[in-house]
């Protein structure tokens, strides 16, 4: 066989792999180190999306992983990385979430933004705004398809960096609570999670401006009324079923709202 041609079975092989993991909730084994590169990992995601879409899935936004502190810390990484959001992993806000297809989901409070014009170009963060139709209290259910939910930086983004499902609240146009507002994560009642807005890169607008850099370098264009994920404000909480989990936004006249849902 050709060099070409192991090459991209490499990539084949890794996404359909990881694809798979995914699409029937079992768990993966790590890959062995340096299996892959950065670029290559890129590649496996992109290659492991096409699976999705290939079964009827539709793209509705990007995600920013470990754009804060508390992320990096949690998981042994320190690089931002970006994955791509499919219709498939939205949950209903206020509704029962099955965890029977999840490995070992775990929970993290975010924001999220949809846009109103298409994003192919760097954004600075004055201009960031006239980009977005709303923004709304959120969180992300991760679910690695590694075992033990252990991984390097390489292998967590060919695996479209453990995304898995995402609950969004009420839409408004309150950007101006984004800055350093309260977060509060709470399962049954009980807060497991607090921190600020702040800690997502010092403001989550900034997510916006990150995302338009990576769309635009990696010659992508994010639609109208696409989905963009900030990034988990806090380390991430395992689910169980029977749990209530909230997520608080700020507090008082400047609070962006709450979002909430259930387990079984
Ligand atoms: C990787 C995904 C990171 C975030 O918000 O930082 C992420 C993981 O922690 O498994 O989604
Ligand atoms: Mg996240």
């Amino acid at each position: 066989m050709n060099k070409i041609g192991t090459y991209h079975d490499k990539i084949a092989q890794a996404a359909k792999l990881l694809d798979d993991g995914a699409h029937k909730a079992t768990e993966v084994e790590q890959f062995p180190a340096g299996h892959f590169n950065l670029t290559e990992a890129y590649e496996i995601q992109r290659a492991s999306i096409a699976h999705r879409i290939e079964r009827g899935e539709k793209m509705v936004g990007i995600k920013l992983g470990f754009t804060s502190r508390a992320k990096m810390i949690q998981m042994g990484v320190d690089s931002l990385i970006w994955g791509l959001l499919t219709d498939q992993m939205l949950e209903e806000e206020s509704a029962v979430v099955n965890l029977k297809r999840y490995i070992h989901p775990r929970v993290e409070p975010e924001v999220c933004f949809v846009t109103k014009k298409t994003i192919d170009d760097p954004l600075t963060a004055l201009e960031a705004v006239d980009y977005l139709e709303a923004v709304a209290p959120a969180m992300e259910i991760i679910d690695s398809r590694y075992r033990n939910f252990k991984f390097t930086l390489e292998d967590v983004v060919a695996d479209n960096c453990s995304s898995a499902g995402l609950v969004v609240g009420a839409w408004s146009r309150k950007f101006d609570a984004l800055t350093n507002a309260g977060v509060r994560m709470q399962v049954n009642g009980r807060n497991v999670q607090v921190g600020s807005t702040a800690a997502i890169l010092g403001h989550p607008l900034r997510s916006v401006v990150q995302a338009s850099r990576l769309l635009h370098g990696a010659n992508m264009s994010l639609p109208a009324g696409s989905l963009i994920m900030a990034g988990g404000a806090t380390a991430a909480e395992a689910l169980a079923p029977g749990m209530s989990v909230e997520c608080h936004i700020g507090s008082g006249d400047t609070s962006l709202g709450s979002v909430m849902f259930h387990t079984a």
